[in-house]
């Protein structure tokens, strides 16, 4: 069976196209040129808009907002996108209880945003390996902050032995595009430290991806709070395909540990001499978006399909997903994948993309700021360039949104206002807040 995906592998690897290190960079969407169409039209009305607001505040505040604002249309009527700050590469965010915002910029460091400054870099940040995918990738905050000050984050970390080779680990399954020079082990850890002031301190280092291997992308990264204070780390396959099916590893899963790492008595396979403990779900590809729906405090995540079928799933306890065994995509090259109806065993998505949106951040959105909003889905989207909005009727979708912003969306928040902010990913990357023009 291992041969098998191996020999596939090997034939549709070669023209993976995520192997550019910028999950689907090279794929246009008809969404992103409507995007344009929207943005042309939003020099338009930013225009009236800075004449609004300088009837209203004055011509002094109107010439500063007339720089960073614009307008995008939206079913909740006009929205005024500004941007707040610039950042390299920035990846995941989230919010102090005292209303500062983390902001991790992938090449490395961590920044604090609050009263429209963005600090020095955090110091004690561990270091990273920063190249194609890998980096400094999400940052969480403990639920138990006021207390205990813990911030956690995912990053990219070499292993501490190399293999002694001069060049490239020749592996077909990477492709055309690995980087020659790249044979460096590594994969995915999460390290948490006590935030003092401008720094991490006590950093220490609480869980790994199992096997480190080469190969630049999918590390997945996602960090999640459970209300029962347990933390989801989604996992990727590290472009390495079977590893999601392989039961004494964690890549391409869904994991779920105690916040000091420890293992959960009621995880799946807590008392199994055959599988990880730390695994929750198994069968995923690359996982870059997760959250907890505050309606049934169950975790929804989404996923990375290869050529089309990005899929939203709800991760539930021991359960198997498919990937790379069945997919509602197909690869690169063309090759089929069967697609999940054929394979009962696996658990199918919620919901898939064909094309692909290139899915990254999530959240529910609970707030009164958007009132059309709220219990509703937020997605970034890379490929998509847009903020995906889905509407559900109890654990099912109803209804998709597509926001366009003819930009590519890293990650999504929301704010304690009910405003909601994004990360665009370049690098001159920007952190943006939506908030409704009534
Ligand atoms: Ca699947
Ligand atoms: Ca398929």
């Amino acid at each position: 069976m291992v041969n098998h995906y191996r020999t596939t592998n090997m034939k549709r690897g070669m023209i993976d196209p995520q192997g550019t290190g910028t999950e689907r960079l090279s794929y246009p969407t008809a969404a992103g040129k409507q995007g344009k169409i929207w943005m042309m039209r939003a020099v338009f009305l930013k225009l009236l808009f800075a004449a609004a607001i300088a009837a209203l505040l004055g011509a002094s505040s109107a010439s500063a907002q007339e720089d960073t604002a614009c307008m995008i249309k939206s079913k909740a009527g006009p929205l005024k996108i500004e941007r707040l700050a610039t950042l390299e590469e920035p990846w995941g965010m989230t919010f102090l209880p005292d209303g500062r915002l983390l902001v991790t910029e992938k090449p490395g460091r961590m920044r604090i945003y609050s009263d429209g400054k963005v600090s020095d870099p955090v110091s004690g940040v561990p270091a990273v390996v920063y190249h194609e995918q890998g980096g400094l990738l999400d940052v969480e905050v403990s639920p138990d902050f006021a207390t205990n000050g813990l911030v956690y984050l995912y990053y990219v970390e070499a292993a501490e032995n190399q293999p002694n080779v001069g060049g490239d680990i020749k592996d077909a399954r990477l492709g055309p595009y690995q980087d020659l020079k790249d044979n460096v082990l590594k994969g995915g850890a999460v390290a948490c430290g006590r935030l003092v002031n401008n720094g991490l301190v006590d950093v220490k280092v609480i869980w790994r991806q199992v096997p480190k291997t080469i190969a630049r992308n999918h590390f997945g990264g996602r960090l999640v709070f459970a209300p029962d204070g347990l933390l989801f780390i989604t996992s990727g396959d590290r472009q390495r395909f079977e590893p999601a099916q392989e039961t004494m590893g964690n890549l391409g899963k869904v994991v779920r540990i105690k916040a000091d790492g420890s293992i959960p008595r009621d995880n799946p396979y807590a008392n199994s001499k055959s599988m990880r403990q730390d695994i929750w779900s198994l069968g995923h590809r690359n996982p870059l978006g997760a959250a907890i729906n505050p309606a049934t405090s169950r975790l929804w995540m989404h996923e990375m399909g290869p050529k089309n079928g990005d899929e939203i799933n709800t991760p539930e306890k021991g359960k198997n997903y498919g990937w790379p065994v069945v997919s509602n995509g197909d690869h690169y090259d063309g090759t089929k994948i069967p697609d999940h109806a054929t394979r009962p065993q696996y658990t199918g998505p919620l919901t898939y993309w064909y094309p692909a949106i290139s899915p990254s951040g999530m959240i529910f959105y609970r707030g009164t700021r958007f009132k059309d909003w709220n219990g509703n889905v937020l997605i970034g989207g890379l490929s998509s360039e847009a903020l995906i909005r889905l509407t559900l009727d109890g654990n099912n979708i109803k209804s998709e949104e597509r926001i366009n912003l003819n930009k590519r969306i890293r990650d999504v928040i929301q704010a304690p206002d009910g405003a909601v902010w994004l990360l665009t990913d370049y690098k001159d990357g920007e952190l943006l807040r939506v908030t409704p023009i009534r």
